[in-house]
């Protein structure tokens, strides 16, 4: 999973995305760009099952699932026309998976406002259109391809060419392609985001920035209440953090942190927050495997068949798949050990069509 952080400058991005990185950073040796790019952060996806499991399996090594988070520079008004550092830090964003798009809604007079005063809905929709832009940019250049290729490949160059247009509709009349998903069938969705990597067609959070004052949840602040409204209506998970906070939070030693955040009301770290609609927006779930060697999670997309989870771990344990044996979570935390389980008889023996429930402990048989 990779969120891109988009949002106007000075709305508290890079203080949101430092506090994230900083409250769960993940090991970098395995990614070693992360150097090179210091606006790219890998975090590890805290999951309690992860380490109970790890606990009480015993396993040297636990490897928790990963998120990658960038950050990019802010967007202005008129950056797909080249104003500010222009297109090119939106292709940054091109290859994630989803968007957070961070949003002021805290008051501080000696932060300056990009727009002059703060108005979180006008904000969402300057980088709404900014978004929209840089597709209609993206999909113009594919339509001139595709119109030269048709006069030699006509099927395909034609229904790409059927689907390139009727994007180009929609964004047209400056509406992102996220909400006009039924329009498209499976086939064109995968090409419009997995080919063209359009922005509007991945799915998006907001995370609404707030003053202090504010927590937990800006109940009492008309401008949070609308944006919460219009976050509702467009159908949007809105996350409600204080990036000042979250920076406070992590800079506290761990044993402090709980007593922190309960004198503030906070249920949730914004970390938290964020992977918990993350997964969801993405129709994620996460599965674990276990030997002595390591406890370690995996993510996949909900509906996953065994096969295919097998083929996450390696293309070998696919090719030569036999089984799988699995113990949901719930059921395995009330026996606390793999072992008794199999004495009692509560592994199940599943084939390759089985399908992977969110925190299935699972042991690929497989022979190659
Ligand atoms: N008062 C207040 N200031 C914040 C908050 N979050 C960020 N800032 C400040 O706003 C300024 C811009 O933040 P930054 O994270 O660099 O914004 P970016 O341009 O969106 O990356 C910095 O001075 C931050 O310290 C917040 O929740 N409350
Ligand atoms: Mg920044």
């Amino acid at each position: 999973m990779e969120i891109g952080i988009v949002g106007l400058p000075n709305v508290g991005k890079s203080t949101i995305f430092n506090a994230l990185i900083q409250a769960n950073k993940a090991e970098v040796a395995n990614y070693p760009f992360c150097t090179i790019e210091p606006n790219v952060g890998i975090v590890n996806v805290p999951d309690e099952r992860l380490y109970k499991i790890y606990e009480l399996e015993k396993s040297k090594m636990v490897t928790p699932a990963t998120i990658k988070f960038i950050d990019i520079a802010g967007l202005v008004k008129g950056a797909s026309k080249g104003e500010g550092l222009g297109n090119q830090f939106l292709s940054y964003i091109r290859q994630v998976s989803a968007i957070a798009h961070v949003i002021r809604c805290f008051e501080d007079e000696k932060i300056s406002h990009v727009e002059g005063y703060i108005n979180p809905i006008r904000d969402v929709e300057i980088v709404e259109i900014e978004l929209i832009m840089a597709d209609l940019k993206t999909l113009e250049k594919r339509l001139e391809k595709t119109k030269k290729l048709i006069k030699t490949d006509t099927k395909t160059a034609k229904a790409e060419l059927e689907t390139l247009i009727k994007a180009k509709n929609i964004l047209e009349e400056l509406k992102p392609l996220r909400e006009n998903l039924k329009l498209f069938d499976n086939s064109e969705i995968n090409f419009l985001e997995k080919e063209l990597f359009l922005l509007t067609i991945k799915p998006m959070m907001y995370i609404a920035n707030i003053s202090e004052k504010d927590l937990p949840e800006g109940e009492n602040n008309p401008s949070i209440i609308k944006l919460k409204e219009f976050a509702l209506k467009k159908e949007i998970p809105i996350i409600i953090l204080c990036g000042k906070i979250e920076q406070e939070l992590i800079e506290l030693p761990k044993e402090e942190r709980k007593d922190f955040m309960e004198a503030l009301n906070l249920r949730e770290s914004g970390l938290d927050k964020i992977i918990k609609v993350g997964y969801k927006i993405l129709n994620l779930i996460t599965f674990f495997t276990t030997n002595p060697k390591e406890t370690r999670a995996w993510t996949i997309k909900k509906g996953t068949k065994a096969l295919k989870a097998a083929g996450k771990i390696h293309s070998d344990m696919e090719r030569g798949f036999i089984a799988a044996e699995v113990i949901n979570y719930e059921d395995y935390i009330k026996i606390g050990s793999l072992h008794k389980a199999k004495e009692l008889g509560l592994i199940k023996i599943e084939g390759k069509d089985y399908e992977i429930k969110d925190g299935d402990i699972v042991y690929f048989r497989f022979n190659v």
